[in-house]
C-alpha cells in the first residue's frame, strides 16, 4: 500500500480554517456587493475554471549547470500521476495532466489511463519531443529535427509526432503540442527561409494525420537551445505556419518565450482576433525563459493576460476555447507545492479579471477617459480574492489551505521512503 492523503484528513484540516474563511468570505461578499458584484457568481466561475499540469513539472527541475533532486521524486509516469493526483485533490483546479513523449512512454496505456482516472484525472495535450535524442534513436537531432537538412532525420521526427498522436488518442487527448529546438547558433549555419519551408512540409504531414477532433498547437520560442535563430521564433512565425496549415493548427503561447518586456497580452488579443489562440504554457520570468512559478514575479502581467481572456470569453469571441496549461521548472521548491501555488495564482488572475466591469470599461474608453479605464482595471487587480479561491476549493472537497494541508499530511516524507533514490544523476531543465 502506498501512502495517500485521505478525505478525512482534509476535512480535519479544513475544520480548523472554516470559521475564519466564512468571516473573510462574508466580508468580501459585502465589499463586492457594494460594487454590484455577486460573490456567488465569482465563486461559481472559480469552481468551473481548470488548468492542466505537466507530468514533467512534478520532478525537480534543474539548470544547465546542475540539478538538485529532492526526496521522494517520482520514478516513472505512474508516480508522476500520483503526485498530480495530490495537486488536484488539494487544489481542485487541475483535473488534467499533459504528458511528454518519450519521457512518459509506457507499454500499457490503458493502465496509465486507469491510474489517472483513479485520481479523477484525464489527459490534456500530448507534447512531442524532438529536442533531444531518445535512447536507441537511429538519427540524431543535434542539428535539428522537423527542419533538419537531412530528409531521413525529418522523416524520423515526423514519425515520432505521429506516434504521439497515436498514444494521445489512446489516452483520451485531443491535441498535440509541437515545440522544436531547431534553429542555428551561427549566422550562415542555416538558410532561414529554407528551414521554415522544411518545417511546413513536415508539419503538413503531421497535420494531415490528425484525427477529426484533434488540434495541433505550435509553440514558438525566441531562443534556447539555439541562440542565433530559432525556426519558430515568435508568434508571427507561428501564426504564419498555423494559417498555412489550416483550422486545426493554432498558436500556443508560453509566457516565457518572448523578448523581455514584450506586450504578451497584446499578442494574446491578436491571436484571439485571428481565432488562432491554442492556449498557454503558464510560468513566470524575470530575464528570459526562466520557468519560474506562475504569478511569482509579475502577477500583474498574468492578470493582464487574463483581462484579454475574460474579455474574449464574456463577449463570446468566435473560435475562442484556449487550452490552459502550466509549464515550469521547479528547481529549488517541492514541485507539488509549486504547482498547487501556481495553479492558485492562475485562478486568482482569472477571478480578478472577472471582476472588471466590462460595460463601464467600454464606456470610459469611448470617452477617452484614460485614468478612468486604468482605474477600472487596476481596482480589480488589487482586490484580494483569496476567500473566493479558498471557498471554491472547500466546496469541491479540496483543502482550504492546500499547502499547509499538504505539509501536515507528510506526503513527501512518505514518498521519500516509498521511492528510494536510484542514484541516477540527471541534468537539464526538466
Ligand atoms: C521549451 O522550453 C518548453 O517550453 C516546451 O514546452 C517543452 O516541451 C517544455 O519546455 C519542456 O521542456
Ligand atoms: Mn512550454
Amino acid at each position: 500500500m502506498t501512502f495517500s492523503i485521505s478525505a478525512d484528513f482534509i476535512g480535519e484540516q479544513n475544520r480548523k480554517a472554516e470559521v475564519a474563511l466564512a468571516e473573510d468570505y462574508a466580508a468580501l461578499g459585502r465589499q463586492l456587493g457594494r460594487r454590484g458584484i455577486d460573490i456567488e457568481k465569482m465563486t461559481a466561475r472559480a469552481m468551473a475554471y481548470a488548468v492542466a499540469v505537466p507530468t514533467w513539472g512534478v520532478g525537480t527541475g534543474g539548470t544547465r549547470f546542475a540539478r538538485f533532486p529532492g526526496p521522494g521524486e517520482p520514478r516513472n509516469v505512474f508516480d508522476k500521476i500520483d503526485d498530480c493526483g495530490v495537486i488536484h485533490q488539494l487544489g481542485r483546479v487541475t483535473p488534467t495532466v499533459s504528458p511528454h513523449i518519450p519521457w512518459d512512454k509506457v507499454d500499457d496505456l490503458s493502465a496509465l489511463r486507469q491510474k489517472a482516472a483513479s485520481h479523477d484525472l484525464a489527459f490534456d495535450a500530448v507534447n512531442s519531443n524532438s529536442f533531444q535524442d531518445a535512447r536507441g534513436q537511429k538519427l540524431s537531432y543535434k542539428f535539428g529535427s522537423l527542419t533538419h537538412a537531412d530528409a531521413g532525420t525529418r522523416a524520423q521526427a515526423v514519425e515520432h509526432n505521429l506516434e504521439c498522436i497515436e498514444i494521445g488518442a489512446k489516452l483520451g487527448s485531443t491535441a498535440l503540442t509541437v515545440w522544436i529546438a531547431d534553429g542555428s547558433n551561427f549566422p550562415g549555419q542555416s538558410n532561414l527561409n529554407a528551414a521554415f519551408d522544411r518545417y511546413m512540409v513536415s508539419l503538413k504531414e503531421i497535420y494531415d494525420a490528425l484525427p477529426k477532433d484533434w488540434s495541433v498547437f505550435l509553440e514558438h520560442k525566441l531562443y534556447e537551445p539555439a541562440f542565433y535563430s530559432t525556426v519558430i521564433s515568435d508568434w508571427g512565425s507561428s501564426f504564419m505556419a498555423a494559417s498555412e496549415l489550416g483550422p486545426k493548427a493554432k498558436c500556443l503561447v508560453d509566457l516565457g518565450h518572448h523578448a523581455p518586456n514584450t506586450n504578451i497580452e497584446q499578442i494574446v488579443a491578436r491571436l484571439i482576433r485571428a481565432q488562432k489562440l491554442a492556449g498557454f504554457h503558464f510560468n513566470d520570468s524575470k530575464y528570459g525563459d526562466d520557468d519560474l512559478d506562475s504569478g511569482s514575479v509579475d502577477p500583474f502581467r498574468l492578470f493582464l493576460v487574463f483581462n484579454e481572456l475574460v474579455d474574449a470569453e464574456l463577449r463570446k469571441a468566435p473560435g475562442f476555447s484556449p487550452a490552459y496549461m502550466i509549464d515550469q521548472s521547479h528547481n529549488v521548491t517541492d514541485p507539488i507545492e509549486s504547482l498547487i501555488q501556481s495553479a492558485n495564482e492562475i485562478l486568482r488572475a482569472y477571478v480578478q479579471a472577472s471582476l472588471i466591469d466590462r460595460a463601464a470599461l467600454a464606456a470610459v474608453q469611448a470617452e477617452s477617459d484614460v485614468l478612468g479605464g486604468h482605474l477600472l482595471v487596476k481596482q480589480a487587480f488589487v482586490i484580494d480574492v483569496s476567500p473566493i479561491l479558498a471557498e471554491a476549493r472547500r466546496r469541491k472537497s479540496g483543502a482550504i489551505d492546500p499547502i499547509a494541508t499538504y505539509r501536515a499530511s507528510g506526503y513527501r516524507r512518505h514518498k521519500a521512503e516509498e521511492r528510494p533514490d536510484s542514484g541516477a544523476a540527471s541534468a537539464g531543465i526538466v
